[in-house]
This record gives structure tokens, sequence and C-alpha cells, in this order.
């Protein structure tokens, strides 16, 4: 019995001095980052949780990590328990762009710097969080237009295309389809015949994919808004005894390795690569904003896309 209590009483101590030792700026050397992660829906998604983990680890940074199962309000809790706890620095990946402004205010005025990683925010004020490090997804979405467009370019015929769209609201779902629908509006053939969310899982594209093959006979182009969504969808193709690749054209962004897989194997046809390797530079940045340096408020991720060829020479040294 005593033996319990004296772990109880060790434990409330270690809580309470990691109540009051966060937000020191890393003046001691150590820094609490307060990571919310957007949930485990993509392989992409897989890949970020262990690259954050893993740089951090690398970096001398102490990470509470919490896993919101894609839901806004468990990254609010998430959050507003990491400004409890006093941590130096919260990073996090928002589920949906609008909706932050409160917690992020909270946050602000306790003095904890935000940093966005991945997806950004609508919010107004810019002054509610230091930078946001992640993709262009506009640019992705320009980029897998462009293929199609040129896929296509000796053919008057109509494409009929159908679009699998990442979680609604989301900040890659909306870029994404933006990006892609200004390259195809330059010729009138490209019609994008139906569009819905797959909400970037694999069993919701499969789903998804299956009604719009019920509903309409004639599809040419499948562009998903990642590669997981296209993986279900190859399931229903397959399963309407369709050639996915050949039968219907597809399009898929992120370039995880299942993807890069089907890619090789000619069952995908264009993969624009999107980067989850953004740990390394996240802990770069806590470190530069809790010395009080300059950072930019924005930082772009590079990437490329990948033909079938491309994917086959690239496979092998793929990370993730
Ligand atoms: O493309 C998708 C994931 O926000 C860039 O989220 C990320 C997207 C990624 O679920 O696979």
């Amino acid at each position: 019995m005593l033996k319990r209590i004296s772990v109880l009483v060790v434990a409330a101590l270690t809580l309470a001095a990691c109540g009051s030792g966060g937000g020191s700026g890393g003046g001691d050397g150590s820094i609490t980052m307060g990571f919310s992660q957007v949930g485990a829906e993509s392989g992409w998604r897989t890949a970020n949780t262990k690259s954050v983990q893993d740089s951090a680890k690398k970096a001398g940074v102490t990470l509470k990590f919490s896993d919101a199962q894609q839901k806004q309000e468990n990254q609010i809790k998430a959050i507003r328990s990491y400004i409890q706890q006093k941590v130096d620095v919260i990073a996090f990946s928002p589920v949906v762009e609008s909706g932050w402004d409160t917690v992020l205010k909270e946050a602000k005025d306790a003095k904890i710097p935000v940093i966005l990683t991945d997806r950004a925010v609508d919010s107004k004020d810019t002054s509610l969080y230091r930078t946001f490090l992640g993709s262009d997804f506009v640019e992705e979405g320009r980029k897998a237009g462009k293929w199609l467009v040129d896929a296509f370019k000796s053919s008057t015929d109509p494409v009929n295309i159908v679009e699998l769209q990442g979680t609604t609201g989301s900040a890659p779902a909306n870029d994404r389809k933006a990006g892609f629908a200004e390259e195809i509006a330059k010729d009138p053939k490209f019609k994008v015949i139906a569009s819905q969310t797959g909400d970037f899982t694999r069993a919701k594209g499969k789903e998804v994919m299956e009604a719009f093959l019920k509903s309409n006979p004639d599809i040419d182009v499948l562009f998903a808004h990642n590669d997981d969504m296209g993986l279900g969808a190859i399931e229903a193709i397959e399963g309407a005894g369709k050639v996915p690749g050949k039968d219907i054209q597809i399009i898929t962004i992120d370039a995880v390795k299942d993807g890069m897989q089907a890619l090789a194997d000619g069952k995908i046809n264009y993969i624009v690569e999107c980067s989850p390797l953004l740990g390394p530079q996240l802990m770069d940045l806590a470190k530069k904003v809790l010395k009080g340096e300059q950072i930019p408020t924005r930082v772009v991720t590079e990437e490329t896309t990948f033909t079938q060829e491309q994917a086959k020479a690239a496979l092998s040294s793929r990370q993730y």
C-alpha cells in the first residue's frame, strides 16, 4: 500500500514538474513539443507520423503526440491540453481548414508558438501561427491536370473523369481539386462527370468508386486525391471486370510505396509526389522559433512526379 502511494506521489510530482517546466522556450536546452496529428487514414499519414517521431528523437525534442482520428474536436482538445501543460511549442496538421481561430488565440495568449505542418488553416489573422510547412497542394492538382491534358492531346473525343476527393473541407482536398480543375478547363473535351469524397481512405475510395461505376458506364479517367483512395478504387474497377490503367486511366497523389508499386505494375498511370517526410524541417523550425530567430512564414516542400517507367526505377530506393 505504502509503495503504491509513493508511486502516486512520484507521478503527481512528475506531472507538476512537467506543468511548470515547459514554456522555458527551451531555455535549459530542452524542448517539449505538443503534436496533434490528423489520424492514421493513409500510407502518407503513417510515414508522416514516423518522420515526426524519429526526427524528434534525433533532435532531442520531447514529443507529446496525439492522434485525432480525423476529428477536429479531438485536435482542439489536444491543443488545449498542450496549452495547459505549457509545452514549449505546438505543431499540428489541421484536419480541415476552418474553425481554428479561438484555440489558436488561446495558444497565442499563452505565448506558445504554433507551427502548422502539412495542412493549412484559413484564418485571416496570420499572427496566430509562426509558419506553415508543407506542400503546395494547388500545384499538385495542376501537375495532375497537366499530365492528363498531355496524355489525351491527340484525341478530340470527350474525356469523362471521375474524382475521388480527400477529406471534405481539408486543404489538400480543396486545393488539389482547384488546381486540377484549372488545368482541364483549358480544353472543353474534359468533363468531371462525378466527384465525391473518399475521405483519403482505401475503404471509402473503393466504396465510392463502386457507386461511380454503377451509375456511369463510360468512365475514361479517375483522379484520386491520394494513393490510398486510388488503390481502393482499383479493387472496385477490377471487381467490375475492367482493367485499371487501361480501360480507366488513373492519376493519384502521394507516391507512397503501395501507390508506386501499382504505378510500376501499370494499374496507375501517373502519380504526383507529396512528401510526408516533414519531421527534420519541423524540428529545425521549432528550434529556430524558440531561439527567437526569424523564420519564413511559408516553407514549401520540394516534390516531383512519376510515370510508370520512373516508378519502376525509383521503387527500390523509396523510403516509405
Ligand atoms: O495526401 C493524404 C493524407 O495532408 C498531404 O493527407 C496530406 C494528405 C495526403 O491522408 O494521403
